[in-house]
């Protein structure tokens, strides 16, 4: 099989939620030379974008968003240690989560692979995450940014009830704050009062990276 036919068996096979056969094509382009990265940005995730435009469209119901999330996990888990696998120290401290009344984790997921593999430690929350069990994870682990991510425009004011109960606990000066996810935008970041945001996962670090950096500058004048 060629790159090209393997990278739309993928796109397809992801499409329809077959995980054992996303699974079998994923180690299978590793095999023949691939990169995670082509394996993931040129299959995957159009894959699961093209799901999601099914939704829309009234074409694909939950369950079949369901079962392509599913098979795009079984990947990530995969190509995850080959995506971090980059032996840089830790440049600094990620306390990360899905906001409260949000399941979605695939996208959030891949940002910690992605921070993880620049040198964070990342403190991974998991889903529907309160902002009483933020504040309890950046007492705790005392991490440079907290990052939210939200999937729905539904739970995306979320952003703004944590931004708050972190300015309650007295912590909004001590930690900078990261939003992202598929409908948030740098409009809307701005509006809530968060220190960044991303569109994707390579933005995300990069932005991550910038902030602590142009803190720890503001810190030495
Ligand atoms: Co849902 N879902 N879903 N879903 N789902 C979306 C998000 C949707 C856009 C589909 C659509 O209509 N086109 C839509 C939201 C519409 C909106 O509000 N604007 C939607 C809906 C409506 C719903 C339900 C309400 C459906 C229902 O029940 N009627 C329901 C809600 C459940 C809930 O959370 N309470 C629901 C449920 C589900 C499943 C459980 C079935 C499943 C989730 C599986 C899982 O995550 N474990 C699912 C899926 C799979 C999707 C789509 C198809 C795929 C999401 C995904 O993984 N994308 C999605 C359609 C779409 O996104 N186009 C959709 C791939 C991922 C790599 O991209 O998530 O954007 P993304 O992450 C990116 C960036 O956003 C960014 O970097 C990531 C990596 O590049 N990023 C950050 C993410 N977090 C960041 C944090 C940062 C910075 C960047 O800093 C902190």
């Amino acid at each position: 099989m060629s790159p090209e036919d393997l990278l739309r068996e993928l796109y397809d096979r992801t499409l329809v939620g077959n995980a054992p056969e996303v699974l079998r094509l994923t180690n299978e382009g590793l095999t023949m030379g691939m990169s995670p990265e082509t394996l993931l940005f040129d299959s995957l995730i159009p894959s699961l974008e093209e799901v999601g435009a099914r939704f829309e469209r009234g074409d694909f119901f939950v369950p079949e968003m369901l079962i392509a999330g599913k098979a795009m996990a079984g990947a990530l888990d995969v190509l995850r240690p080959l995506l971090a696998e980059t032996g840089a120290e830790t440049v600094g401290t990620f306390v990360m989560g899905t906001v409260k009344g949000d399941v979605h984790d695939i996208g959030k997921n891949l940002v910690n692979i992605m921070l993880e593999g620049a040198g964070f430690q990342v403190i991974d929350l998991g889903v529907q995450v309160a902002p009483e069990r933020f504040i309890e994870a950046i007492q705790e682990h005392q991490p440079d940014i907290v990052g939210f991510s939200a999937f729905l425009t539904t739970t995306m004011p979320m952003f703004k009830a944590n931004i708050n109960a972190l300015e309650k606990a007295g912590l909004r000066d001590q930690v900078l704050v990261m939003v992202g996810g598929a409908p948030v935008t740098q409009e809307y970041a701005d509006a809530v009062g968060a220190d960044g945001y991303a569109a994707d996962a390579s933005a995300a670090v990069a932005k991550a990276k910038a902030l602590i950096a142009a803190r720890r500058a503001s810190a030495t004048v």
